[in-house]
C-alpha cells in the first residue's frame, strides 16, 4: 500500500470488498479501488481480478492484431504504441532499476494486440463530432486484446491500458486480469486556451494536448486572436500578425506551427477548433487591416479610437470572405468558432454613419439588430465554405437565424439552466462552459485587492472578514507587535472553481425533455489568458480540468466526491510522472515527484 493511500485513509473512508473472486467492479454504480490502480476518467464498465501478470520491457509488445484493418503502415498507431510503451516502461528505467520478470514464478503478459474492426480504420483522417470513441479491452494471459472500430477508440483504449499498469512492491511492472468496455458520455469534451492575452509558446500548447489525451479530452478550442494581440499568421493578410501580434515573428504562429498543432492533436484524437471572434474582441485586427473597425466619435469628430468591426461597409464583408476562405483551408475540422460575444455598442452609437445606417435599415435604437445583421452576413459567408460553426450564447439570444447544425456555447454563469432550456428548445446543439472557467481566481484573491490593503489601515478596509480585525485589536491592546497575513492567503482557489465545485457541475441537470438533453453534446473547460501564460498554465489547468474530463466522459452516476478524490490524487501523481506539473489537491506526496 502506498504511503499516500495510508494518508488519505485517515481522511476518507476506504473500502475493499471481495466477492466471487472479483476484487472490485464497476457498472456505472458502486466501485471500489485498489491501492495501485487509478482509472481516470472512470470507464463506463470494468471488471478486474486479483490475478496479476508481469510485463517485461524486453518481452512485452504492443502489436497489430492479424485481423485488424490497420497495420504497421498506420503511423498514427505506431506513434501511439511507442508513446504508451514509453509511459509504461521508460520512467521506470529512469527512476529505479526495473526488476526483471521472473520467468519461473510470474505469469507474463507479452502482448497487447490492437484490433481495428471496421474496414476503414480512419488512420489518416481527422476525428469529428460523430466519431465513435468506444473500445473494449481484455487483459488476459498470454495476450491482452484491445478492440475498437477505428483508431480513435484504440487511442482511448491504449490510455486506459497504460493506466491499468502499476509497479508492485518490488518495482515489477504489473497488470491485473481485467475487462473494460468503455465509451464517452458526451461527444464534445473541450479545453479552451487563449493565445491572444498572452502568447503561448508552441511547446506549451503541445504539452497541454498531451495532458488532454491523458484525460480523454477531444477538442482543443483555440481562442487564437482577440483584442490584445493577433498571433495567427495569415497568408492572405500578413499585416494582421505583422502589426497585430505582440512581436511580428517571435510571437506568431506560422503556417508550419499551426500544422504541427493540428497534427500533434490528430495523433491524439483531438480536434482543433479555431475561434476567430468578431465583431467584438477585435482591437488587434484593426492594426493590420485599415477600415475594418468602426471609428468612434466624440461629438461630431472621430476620437481616434475604434470599436467593433464596422458592419456597414461592403469592404468588411469582402475581407471576411477572403479571410474565412483561408481559415477554412488551414483548419481541417468541420467546425469554426465564430465568437460573437460581448459586443460593446457605445462606439457604434457614437458614429454618425452607423446612426444613418440604423435609420435606413429601420433598426431604431436597437443595436443588437445591427449586431445580428453583421453576424447573419458573416454566417452566410462561412456557410459558403462548407464549414459548420459554433457561436457564443449572445448570438442565439439576439435571435440571429442559425444553421440547424450550429452549436451554441453557453458561457454566462447566470440563469444557466434557463439558457440551456431555451437553446435546446429551439432545437440547437449546445456545449456548456459556464461552470468551468478555470482561469478565474475568486475576487479578493486578485492582486489589486492585496495591493490596496495596508497593514496599518486594513482594519478599516477589510470589512468582510472581522475575525482578524478583532484578533489584531486584542494583540495590540496587549502591547504586542503583530503582522498581518489573513487577507493574503494566495494558496486557495475559491469555492466553485476548486476541483469539487467543477466536478459537481453537470451539463444535463437542467429541466428539459429527453430530446432537449440529447442536444447537449458536451462542454469545455476555459482557460482565458488574462492571468495565464507559460509560467502558470499547466498547474492552473490541471488537475482541475481532469474533474471536467470525468464529468464529460464517465457515466452520469459517477459523482461521489470522496471516491473521486482517491483516484484523482493518483491520477495527478501519474500526470507528474509523465512530466505534467499538475498542482496538488491536498496534503500528501507522490511516488515520483516533479523536479
Ligand atoms: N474573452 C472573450 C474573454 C471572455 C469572453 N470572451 C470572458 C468573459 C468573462 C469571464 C472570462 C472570460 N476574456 N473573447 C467571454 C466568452 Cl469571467
Amino acid at each position: 500500500m502506498h504511503a499516500q493511500t495510508l494518508l488519505s485513509c485517515g481522511l476518507l473512508l476506504f473500502l475493499v470488498t471481495v466477492s466471487n473472486g472479483w476484487l472490485f467492479s464497476h457498472f456505472g454504480k458502486k466501485y471500489q479501488e485498489t491501492d495501485d490502480v487509478s482509472l481516470w476518467p472512470l470507464p463506463q464498465k470494468y471488471q478486474t481480478t486479483t490475478t496479476t501478470f508481469k510485463l517485461g520491457a524486453s518481452s512485452f509488445q504492443i502489436v497489430h492484431a492479424k485481423d485488424s484493418s490497420a497495420g504497421p503502415s498506420c503511423s498514427l498507431l505506431q506513434n501511439a504504441f511507442r508513446r504508451y510503451f514509453n509511459y509504461i516502461f521508460d520512467n521506470v528505467k529512469k527512476h529505479r532499476a526495473n526488476r526483471d520478470v521472473d520467468q519461473e514464478s510470474d505469469l507474463q503478459l507479452t502482448e497487447l494486440q490492437v484490433q481495428i474492426t471496421s474496414p476503414d480504420s480512419e488512420c489518416d483522417g481527422y476525428p469529428s463530432l460523430k466519431t465513435d470513441e468506444s473500445y473494449r479491452l481484455s487483459v488476459d494471459q498470454p495476450t491482452a486484446v484491445l478492440k475498437a472500430s477505428n483508431v480513435w477508440g484504440a487511442l482511448r483504449g491504449l490510455e486506459t491500458f497504460s493506466q491499468l499498469v502499476y509497479e508492485d512492491n518490488n518495482g515489477a511492472v504489473t497488470i491485473n486480469k481485467t475487462d473494460v468496455s468503455d465509451f464517452p458520455r458526451f461527444a464534445y469534451r473541450g479545453i479552451l486556451l487563449d493565445t491572444s492575452r498572452h502568447f503561448l509558446p508552441l511547446k506549451v500548447i503541445l504539452a497541454n494536448l498531451e495532458a488532454m489525451a491523458i484525460n480523454k479530452f477531444n477538442v482543443f478550442h483555440w481562442h487564437i486572436v482577440d483584442d490584445h494581440s493577433f498571433p495567427f499568421f495569415s497568408r492572405t493578410f500578413p499585416d494582421l500578425s505583422q502589426r497585430g501580434a505582440y512581436h511580428p515573428y517571435t510571437h506568431v504562429y506560422t503556417p508550419a506551427d499551426v500544422k504541427m498543432v493540428i497534427e500533434f492533436a490528430r495523433l491524439r484524437g483531438i480536434r482543433v477548433i479555431a475561434e476567430f471572434d468578431t465583431p467584438g474582441h477585435t482591437q488587434s485586427w484593426g492594426k493590420g487591416q485599415a477600415n475594418l473597425l468602426t471609428p468612434c466619435y466624440s461629438g461630431s469628430t472621430p476620437s481616434g479610437t475604434f470599436g467593433p468591426v464596422n458592419p456597414i461597409l461592403n469592404s468588411t464583408y469582402d475581407f471576411m470572405t477572403s479571410f474565412f476562405k483561408e481559415i477554412s483551408e488551414v483548419f481541417p475540422d468541420a467546425y469554426i468558432h465564430l465568437g460573437g460575444d460581448e459586443v460593446d455598442f457605445s462606439c457604434w452609437k457614437s458614429n454618425p454613419d452607423i446612426q444613418k445606417f440604423m435609420v435606413e435599415q429601420g433598426f431604431g435604437q436597437d443595436y443588437s439588430k445591427l449586431e445580428s445583421y453583421y453576424i447573419q452576413r458573416l454566417l452566410d459567408i462561412v456557410k459558403a465554405t462548407n464549414k459548420g460553426y459554433l457561436v457564443w450564447q449572445e448570438v442565439f439570444d439576439n435571435g440571429v437565424k442559425l444553421k440547424a447544425d450550429t452549436v451554441v456555447e453557453v458561457w454566462m454563469n447566470n440563469k444557466v439552466d434557463q439558457e440551456l432550456q431555451n437553446v435546446t428548445k429551439a432545437g440547437f446543439s449546445t456545449i456548456l462552459s459556464a461552470p468551468w472557467y478555470l482561469d478565474y481566481i475568486s475576487y479578493g484573491q486578485d492582486w489589486q485587492k492585496y495591493y490596496k490593503l495596508n497593514a496599518d489601515t486594513q482594519v478599516h478596509v477589510w470589512k468582510e472578514n472581522p475575525d482578524y480585525k478583532h484578533e489584531m485589536a486584542k494583540i495590540t491592546a496587549a502591547g504586542f507587535h503583530t503582522l498581518l497575513s489573513t487577507p493574503w492567503y494566495l494558496n486557495r482557489i475559491s469555492y466553485g472553481q476548486d476541483w469539487q465545485g467543477v466536478y459537481k457541475a453537470d451539463p444535463q441537470s437542467f429541466n428539459g425533455t429527453a430530446e432537449q438533453k440529447k442536444l447537449v453534446i458536451g462542454g469545455e473547460a476555459c482557460l482565458w489568458g488574462e492571468y495565464v501564460d507559460a509560467t502558470n498554465l499547466t498547474p492552473r489547468l490541471w488537475p482541475r480540468a481532469s474533474a471536467v474530463a470525468e464529468r464529460l466522459w464517465s457515466d452520469e452516476s459517477v459523482k461521489d466526491v470522496e471516491s473521486a478524490y482517491t483516484r484523482l490524487v493518483k491520477h495527478r501523481c501519474r500526470m507528474l510522472r509523465r512530466g505534467i506539473p499538475a498542482e496538488p489537491l491536498f496534503v500528501g506526496f507522490c511516488p515520483y515527484e516533479y523536479d
